[in-house]
This record gives C-alpha cells, structure tokens and sequence, in this order.
C-alpha cells in the first residue's frame, strides 16, 4: 500500500492528473460540508426557531489538509482525531469513499442524526476518537499510540494486522487547553511514536485571532518534549514567487505581518492586498513585476496560498515525514479560516454561515445544478467513473477488514468467583486493602484466573502504592516499551515495590496529571475495537482528584471505552490525610455519568462481587464502565453468603425490616459500623426497625428510573430493586440514610414510595482530624442516626 513515491517538482502527466483528481475531490469535500450546514440551518424545516449552528469556516480552513491525508497519506489501521468543527468534512469524505449516505449527511444536528462533532458511538465505526471538547481528541493519539505498543509488544494483536499511525488533526486554539502538554510530557516519558500531530494554523479561535509569534514558543515547546516539528508557511506559488526578484521582500513583508491584519486583508480581497503591498513595498524592486500582471484576484489567491491549503506541499510533507522514521512530528499548516468562502479571514466567522444569496453564487461557482446538491461527484470535470476509481485505488479505501475499521476481540472468561479476602477474628480490613488483596490474587495468574490476568492492566497517576495496587505490580511488572532494570533492586536495596520494566510489564506507570489517567484509560478501553485486542483496564486514583480528570472521564465514557476506575481513598473518613483529599460530590458525579455504573462497597465480600461484576459488565455489548469507590477505614468483616445479584442491583437488607415497619436505617460505604451501632440501640425501641446497605445509590436510583419509564409505557414491568426492597416498611415510615459523601446521593429514596427521610451526610468539607472528631463534627457518627431516627419517629 501507499508506496507512491515523494512527488518530485518535476510533474509527470500522472502526476498533473493526480493532482487535478485531489482538487476535485478538495472543491467536492468544501462544497458538501458547506452545503450539509447550509441545509440543516436554512433547508430542513426548523421546528423550535432555535440556531441549528455549524461552522462552515473551520470545515474550509482544513479540507486541504484533510484531502492529503485521507486521500493520499493514510493507511486503514492509521487512527485518527478530526477536530470537532471539521466534522462535516469528516462525514463528506465518507460519502466520497463510500462510507456514508447522502440520506444521513443530510441530518446533520437532527434528532438521531449525524452529530455535530465527531462521535464514535453515534455516527459509527468511522470514527476513531470522538472530539468536542476541544484537546481531548488530540491528546487521546498519544495514549492510543503506548495502547497499541503496548498489546503488540506483547503479541496479543491479531495476526497480520499492520499497526497504525496516530495522527491528530488540530485547530489551533486547541493547543491553549493544559491537557495537551500533560499529554506532551507523559509520551515524552513513554517514548511514544508514530504520533502526527497536523496543526490547523488558521490563527484564529472562537473569539478572535491569535497571538502573533505564539507559534515561536509552541514549537520550541514541542521540541522539547522530543517532538520533530515542520512548519509549513507557504505554498508552492508563493515559494515561487519569494525566488524572484523582490520575492525576498515580499517574504519579510508576509513574515513580519500581524495575524490579524493578514486576515483582515484575506477577507478585503486582491484590491485591498495590492494597495496595502504598493503601500509597504511598492519602492522594493522587482515588486511591482510580481504585482501588475495580476488581477486582483490572481493576487488574492497569491497572497492566499499558504502551506496548508496547497495539496502539493501537504503531501510532499506527509510523505517526506513517512519516509523519515517513526518520531512524534508536529506539523504546522498555516491555513485561513473560511478560506474559499465569502468569510474568508474575518475575525468574526467561527459560528458565520453563508447566507441564502451567498449560497447561490457558491453553487454557480461549484457547478452544481438545483436538485444535485448531494451528488457526490456533481459539477467535476472528471467523470463519476473516473472519480470512483480513483478513490477505490487509494491506501485508505481499502477495508481493515471486511466489514470496515472496527475490530472486535472476543471475551475474556471470568471465574465464577474471586477470592475473598480471609481475615482473622478480631482484625479489620478496609475496602482499598481488600482490593488489593483481591488484585494481587488474580495477579498470581493460577488456573482459571490466568486468562483473565494476562489482560488485566493496571494505571494510576503517581499513586500505585497509596491505593493499594503494589502487590499487583510486583507480580506482574512496569510496563515500558524498552528494557529498564529496578536499580533499588538490583543494588540489594530493601523496599516493598519490585519496580523492573519491560514489554511484558502490565502496569502503566503515570506522572500526577489525572487528565491522562482517564485518557490512557479511554484508550485502553477501546483496545478490543482499535486494536483488536480486549484488555481488562484499572485505574487507581485519590477520590477527590477524580473531579481532576472529570473532563476526560466524561469523554471516555462518551466513546463507550470500558476501564475499571478504583478511587480511593474517599470521603472524610480518610480522617487525618484529609483537608482537600476530602471528596463529597463524587457519589453524585456516580449517578449522574452515564455509562458508567458505580458502586460503594463497605465489605470485603461485597467487593469481590463487584470486582467480578465489572470485569464481565466492562465486556458486555450492553455493559458499561464501572466506578468503584473504596475507603481506607478498615472494618470488621462480616461471616455470611450474599446474593450477588443483589449487592449488584445496589442493595439488599442487612437486616429485614418486619411487614409495616416504622422506621429503617440504609447506610453506605464506610460509615457502617455508626449505623450498625444505631441500629442495635433503636431496635430496643423499635424491633421491626430494618437495615439496609447500600453498594450503589446510582444502580438503585437507575433502576428506579428505568421501571418509571417502563410503567409509563404500558402495565406489567417489573419493580426495581429500590422499590422491592423498601416495599414492606409502612406507608410513612421513616427511612434514616446516611454515606460518607452528600446526602443528596440517597435522600430522593424518599420519593420511592413516599417514606420520610432523614439524609445524614457530609456537605462541607477541608477539616483534618481523627474519624470520631469528624463524624461528630459532620453528624455521621451513632449519636447522629439515633437523632435522626427520633427526629423521624417522633414526626
Ligand atoms: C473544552 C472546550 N472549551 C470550549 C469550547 C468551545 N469552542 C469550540 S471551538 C473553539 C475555538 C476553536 O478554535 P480552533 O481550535 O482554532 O478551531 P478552528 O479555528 O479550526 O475552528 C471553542 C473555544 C469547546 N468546544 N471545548
Ligand atoms: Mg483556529
């Protein structure tokens, strides 16, 4: 494939062709992603009045440097981030191989249509990475690049699958976004290659244009970190013209030329460029030669022909950096926003649309005739024969396999069972120790748990050893693309952590930044449908720090990637190391973040139910990622058999409360042994009292909400596991709950089946001190629930 030779500046007929071919396919791809934001905003009926929206000039700005890549550079297991408002010229490109209908493209931002950035679970297999919130998608390259060193180093690819290139197609404000250089600097220490990152140098924004000379800086900045970096300024008429006399002038003059006055210029036109050049330059020898045999718009399009919007200078670079090796390269495409449209370098025009008459003189200039708007070959001088052909012969049409780009990788068996930690009478043990138990069991790899160790990777951001995962890495070793010896080891140094590094490691070790950890695990993910190779992803992360990386959470829980995420430890009832390690929002963050279903165990047991639950949900077509949220505080176990199903639908009773009782206590988590305490002492009072643990206020409430939406459609559906369990208190009773987070993560139980509640729970936080302290100070302590309990029962 791709074995297309650099173009030499010295054309062959072929070569003309070719390059009129890519014009077509350029003037096509500007026509059709215009014509997509024109129809969805001014054609299909509007029902609400509302602004559909689009963003014509960001899809002008890139279709060169779309086309090159698509059509002439990239191979089928390349993966690929298109910027999010390049995403109609994502789906026209497509159309033209193939891969898309004109039906869909013409639903554009409608209901169940294609959406307006790219997104993987809602416009299809096409899409590599989802983009949108802007950064994200870039940074996911370099995390997709270490993903896929990582399951080929180790063999579990399949087999003759080639590996990909991970390239990046950027708009520049994206570089203003922080995670971009936490991404930077994580590849630098991993080492990662084969990472294109294609700027957008359009200088402008949403809002305005950008800095000048701000490129200076970004450029050293990628160079530090290891990058190679190609600046692609000019285009070939402009090269040209810099060898002629008085060139060299006009090359200052561009150079030193402020962004904004460049666009400024751009968007007055050849007039406004010539008086401006005769102005500044007019005395420069050999100017007025270059000027006067041109029409004014001969000058603009001189003045226009920057490296990014000439296809010739694109691929040459393209091809040159292919050939070059496999270094992370950063290339710089000086575009202009809206180029070819009437907005063409105004300040204003990220959100501008092309008005109705505005419209028509694009459609003369297209050639395209009234009715033929979504033809795909409409208006070329090549035939659609010629078109097709051409397109069928280019790297990228051909098929990764034959029923498209996405790979599928099958299960990986899970026992029926994971080992529960044993502790002795009398001992205590917290969630996050057991975890690390359970991890480090299943990292002996033995018997039925070897398939699923092999796959098992672990992640976490600078906190391996605080949330428990050490006696998992010593087992299974650090993962690094090279050979790297523990030199503590080595030297007979005593420590608990072996810390060796090689291919085989399966621990990716992270710098602090929690962005990459949810990115790394975004791509892990997606290892089975990218890679063709299923892994068994675990992040471990400090709770409160999962607000750090929410963003990047959201975003690989919007790709449907499939990871394990460990926070620990949570709450207050991290006592003394708290202050701002204290967490309250993430139980609600849990319920909220679809795709994602999260749990909060108080017991060992439970959480070996729960492990085992997301290792098979995390594979299930209709699973989803799965949030465990873990606590330092060690309690006494509990000796008993639970009903797995039940722990996973999000609760079950502890102790059952008597047919019309008055009053319950459902606690959660950590702060168990309060509620125990409070439990025993109002069961004097109160004998029917119940006692309910809750390992999910996200499953409950969910599967509240799905049997609401079911009853609405029709009689006959289920009750929800919330709606069962509190079905024998009485109409009435009180219901005290209480977690180490905020209450309102329980308090709506209330509105179940009309019980009264008493939410206890933590809705300040920053306070150190030892757990009685603060459970007094927050009300989580047995005092507490027992005034909660009187409080109910007294009305
Ligand atoms: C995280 C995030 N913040 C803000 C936005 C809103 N926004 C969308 S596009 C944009 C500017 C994009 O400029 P650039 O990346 O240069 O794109 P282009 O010029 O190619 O349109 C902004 C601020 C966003 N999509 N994501
Ligand atoms: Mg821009």
């Amino acid at each position: 494939m791709n074995q297309q030779l650099p173009l030499s500046r010295s054309e062959t007929p072929d070569d003309a062709r070719r390059l009129a071919l890519l014009n077509a396919i350029e003037r096509k791809l500007l026509w059709i992603s215009a014509w997509m934001i024109h129809h969805a905003n001014h054609i299909r009926p509007n029902r609400d009045g509302l602004k559909v929206g689009g963003h014509q000039a960001s899809c002008a700005s890139v279709i060169s440097i779309l086309t090159a890549l698509y059509f002439d550079i990239l191979k089928p297991a390349d993966r690929i981030a298109v910027k999010p408002h390049a995403g109609p010229v994502f789906h026209a490109m497509n159309l033209l191989l193939g891969r898309q209908s004109a039906e869909r493209l013409a639903t554009l931002r409608a209901f169940g249509g294609i959406q307006p950035y790219p997104s993987r679970i809602k416009d299809g297999g096409e899409v590599d990475f989802s983009t949108g919130s802007v950064g994200l998608g870039v940074a996911l390259t370099s995390f997709g690049s270490l993903v896929q060193d990582y399951v080929r180093l180790k063999g579990l690819a399949p087999e003759g699958l080639a590996a990909g290139r991970h390239v990046a197609i950027v708009g520049d404000a994206e570089l203003d976004e922080g995670n971009i250089y936490e991404a930077l600097l994580e590849g630098w220490k991993h080492d990662i290659r084969s990472v294109w990152w294609v700027i957008d140098y359009n200088r402008q924004s949403l809002d305005s244009v950008v800095q000048d000379r701000l490129f200076g800086r970004i450029e050293g900045l990628f160079r530090d970190m290891g990058w190679n970096v190609v600046t692609l300024k000019y285009g070939r008429k402009l090269q040209a013209t810099f060898t002629r006399p008085g060139g060299e002038s006009l090359r200052r003059w561009i150079d030193d030329c402020p962004n904004s006055l460049y666009a400024a210029l751009t968007f007055q036109g050849g007039a406004a460029w010539r008086a401006t050049l005769l102005a500044d330059l007019g005395r420069e020898e050999g100017l007025r030669a270059i000027m006067d045999p041109l029409s004014d718009d001969e000058l603009a399009a001189l003045m226009n022909n920057l490296g990014g919007h000439d296809i010739e200078t694109l691929m040459e670079a393209f091809r040159a950096q292919d050939a070059a090796g496999d270094q992370p390269t950063c290339f710089i495409a000086y575009t202009i926003k809206g180029m070819g449209l009437p907005f063409a370098g105004h300040k204003d025009n990220h959100a501008g649309l092309m008005t109705k008459e505005q419209m028509e003189v694009f459609r003369t200039a297209m050639n395209i005739r009234p009715g033929h708007e979504w033809d795909e070959f409409e208006g070329l001088e090549f035939s659609p024969e010629e078109m097709r052909a051409f397109i069928a012969s280019l790297p990228f049409a051909e098929k990764l396999t034959p029923s498209g780009r996405a790979l599928t990788s099958p299960k990986i068996p899970i026992p029926a069972l994971l080992p529960v930690p044993k502790v002795p009478a009398g001992r205590k043990l917290s969630t996050q120790a057991a975890f690390g138990e359970i991890l480090a069991g299943i990292g002996r790899g033995e018997g039925e748990f070897a398939p699923m160790a092999e796959r098992i990777v672990t992640t976490s951001p600078d906190v391996t050893v605080s949330t428990n995962l050490g006696p998992w890495v010593n087992r299974r070793g650090i993962f690094d693309r090279h050979l790297k010896n523990d030199v503590f080891r080595d030297a007979k140094l005593a420590s608990a952590q072996r810390w060796g590094m090689s291919p085989e490691g399966q621990h990716i070790e992270l710098g602090i930044a929690e962005q990459n950890l949810f990115l790394i695990l975004a791509a892990l993910g997606l290892s089975d449908r990218l890679y063709g190779a299923r892994l068994l992803p675990i992040g471990t992360v400090y709770d409160p720090f999962v607000n750090r990386g929410l963003d990047a959470m959201i975003y690989g829980c919007y790709m449907d990637a499939r990871f394990l995420l460990v926070s620990t430890p949570s709450g207050i009832s991290l006592a003394a190391e708290g202050g701002q390690h204290q967490s309250v929002n993430t139980p609600l963050i849990g319920m909220a973040q679809d795709r994602l279903s999260s749990f909060e165990p108080a017991f060992a047991d439970e959480l070996a139910i729960l492990m085992r639950h997301a290792f098979s949900h995390m594979q299930e077509p209709e699973g989803s990622s799965v949030w465990l949220r873990l606590s330092t505080r060690g309690l006494a176990q509990p000796e008993r058999n639970l009903d797995p199903a039940q722990v996973i639908a999000g609760g079950y009773w502890m102790v059952p409360p008597a047919e019309g009782a008055r009053i319950a206590i459902a606690y959660q988590g950590p702060v168990a042994p309060e509620a125990m305490a409070a439990f025993e002492t109002l069961r004097e009072e109160e004998p029917g009292a119940g006692l309910l643990a809750v390992t999910s206020p996200d499953r409950l409430h969910q599967g509240w909400l799905d049997s609401r939406k079911r009853a609405r459609s029709g009689p006959g559906g289920k009750p929800s596991q919330i709606e069962r369990l509190l079905a024998p208190l009485a109409p009435g009773a009180g219901i005290v709950t209480i977690l180490d987070g905020h209450p309102a993560a329980l308090d709506w139980m209330g509105g179940v089946r009309g019980h009264r509640i008493a939410a206890l729970g933590v809705d300040r936080f920053g306070q150190g001190g030892d757990i009685p302290a603060l459970y007094a100070e927050y009300g989580l302590d047995e005092a507490a629930v027992l005034d909660a309990c009187a409080e109910l029962l007294l009305g």
